[in-house]
């Protein structure tokens, strides 16, 4: 399997490009030097994994999407035809079109190259995946050429090539004014009809609202209703004439700052309950917060980076880099190495209202932090809190990976909060055990709720109904089509 960042039994290297390697994985095979543990419990063909469009340790094995993979037994004598070449999409840092035993129709995945390397320059390596590890591999002959070259005869069998998709993966404040957007071409004999191409968007096939233009083989596609403050998880496939199609995963937020208060995790209060409204990015560093006034830390040292006057794990972010972020210049930073019993204070000005509220985070395991109103004297030890909610943390399967949690009730289901003028929010971390991070939480308006009708009684002949949420009432004498009415058992 890949390990160290891009090694394994074929590897490729680009000293610029990063490394990719390609290992026939058994399924007691480990990776990295340890014999006894992360056993793939895999057999076939593995690959780096796909993490993202830029070249990072973090592509071995159990490292990425797991997604990167071809079943086959790797016992038996196989035939692999591997084209390897720049993600035009710009999703992974590489396209892999592997055509397996003679077939002509490829398996093909985004893979991102590894910054591993044995020898500094460019190169094309055989061998085993570790240093430490025994292995076996019978090898009858290799070779390669220069540029992507395809089998003979698979030219007019490539799938669709989705060049360019708008918003990248797992964006976060993507301005939904921007739309969806994505170019597509064919080669061959191959072409791109409308039809072939589907968008769903939260479960639901919004196909009809995709605006398809351009020539046969060469197509682009944007879809313009988006909404705003809202978390988009869906996907968008590209099918040719004969049915052959690409997929992308499509993971992005339209939130608008402007719209909520924007908490970074690492800007917490400072210098006993001092704070900023609206700071700039990165703009609390330095400052130095006061234990158990602004924060509860258990360890008294930090990474040193961004508030390093005090014991929190500020970090480094290695979230998707916001426009806000990127735009200033600045970096992202988030809370590591946080442990059972942490806390930390934020105080900023809401206008009146209530306001849901999404926490960014990462986890390695199922977490529940808590979001409390600080009551008590926000200067000083000792203060009194009460409950607002919690943020129940599905894992992201890597402290890298970022994903939101909305802020939910005991039943785990989402609730409003309601903040006017100076607030305190404290974020608990009851039981964490370094398998979190936290880079920001945005508290935005909450949408108006619907009218409901809260009480419809019957005295004196008179029906009285009660509702909230405003609306209006309305009536009609008659329901028609007529309808027959049956006895509920
Ligand atoms: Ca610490
Ligand atoms: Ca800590
Ligand atoms: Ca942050």
């Amino acid at each position: 399997m890949t390990s160290d960042g891009g090694k394994g039994n074929f590897v490729v290297r680009q000293s610029l490009g990063g490394a990719i390697a390609f290992s026939l994985t058994q399924t007691n095979d480990t990776t990295g030097g340890a014999t006894n543990v992360n056993r793939a419990n895999f057999a076939g063909l593995t690959m780096n994994e796909f993490n993202g469009n830029q070249v990072n340790a973090n592509v071995n094995f159990g490292q990425g999407t797991g997604t990167n993979v071809i079943a086959l037994d790797p016992t038996q004598w196989h035939e692999f035809w591997i084209v390897l070449r720049k993600d035009p999409a710009n999703i992974g840092t590489h396209q892999g079109f592997i055509y397996l035993d003679g077939s002509l129709t490829p398996l093909v995945f985004r893979i991102t190259a590894g910054d591993g390397n044995d020898y500094p320059q460019s190169y094309i390596a055989f061998g085993g995946t570790a240093t430490p590890q025994n292995w076996a591999l019978d090898v009858d002959f290799f070779g390669y050429k220069i540029g992507a070259e395809f089998p003979p005869g698979a030219f007019d069998k490539i799938p669709p090539d989705i060049t360019a998709l708008s918003p990248g993966d797992n964006v976060t404040f993507y301005p939904p004014g921007n739309g969806i957007s994505l170019s597509v071409t064919t080669q061959g004999t191959n072409s791109l009809p409308p039809s072939g191409f589907k968008l769903t968007l939260n479960g639901a096939d919004v196909s009809g609202g995709l605006n398809v233009t351009g020539t046969p083989q060469s197509r682009t596609a944007t879809y313009t209703n988006l909404a705003t403050n809202t978390i988009y998880k869906g996907e968008i496939m590209v099918s040719d004439q004969a049915g052959r199609s690409s997929t992308n995963k499509l993971l992005f937020d339209t939130f608008v700052e402007s719209t909520g208060v924007l908490i970074e995790a690492e800007d917490y209060n400072f210098n006993s309950g001092q704070f900023a409204d609206n700071p700039a990015p990165a703009g609390y560093f330095g400052f130095a917060a006061t234990p158990l006034v602004d924060y509860f830390d258990k360890t008294d040292t930090t990474f040193g980076t961004y508030r390093d006057a005090d014991e929190v794990d500020t970090q480094s972010g290695t979230d998707t880099v916001r426009a806000k972020y990127s735009d200033a210049g600045a970096t992202e930073y988030d809370v590591g190495l946080v442990e059972a019993g942490e806390w930390l204070n934020y105080t900023r000005t809401y206008p009146a209202g209530n306001y849901n509220v999404f926490l960014r985070a990462s986890a390695t395991a199922p977490q529940q932090l808590l979001l409390d109103r600080v009551t008590g004297d926000r200067t000083q030890p000792n203060q009194t809190t009460t409950s607002l909610g919690t943020f129940s943390i599905t894992p992201t399967g890597r402290l890298n990976v970022y994903g939101y949690t909305q802020l939910n009730d005991a039943s785990g289901n989402p609730l409003s909060v309601n903040l006017s003028g100076v607030q305190t929010l404290r974020l608990t971390a009851p039981n964490a055990n370094i398998d979190v991070q936290e880079n920001f939480f945005f508290v935005v308006p909450a949408p108006a709720a619907p009218p409901r009708i809260t009480s419809a009684t019957i005295s004196n002949g008179m029906i009285t109904i009660l509702w909230a949420n405003g609306g209006t009432l309305q009536s009609k004498t008659s329901l028609d089509p007529q309808i027959t009415w049956t006895d509920l058992e």
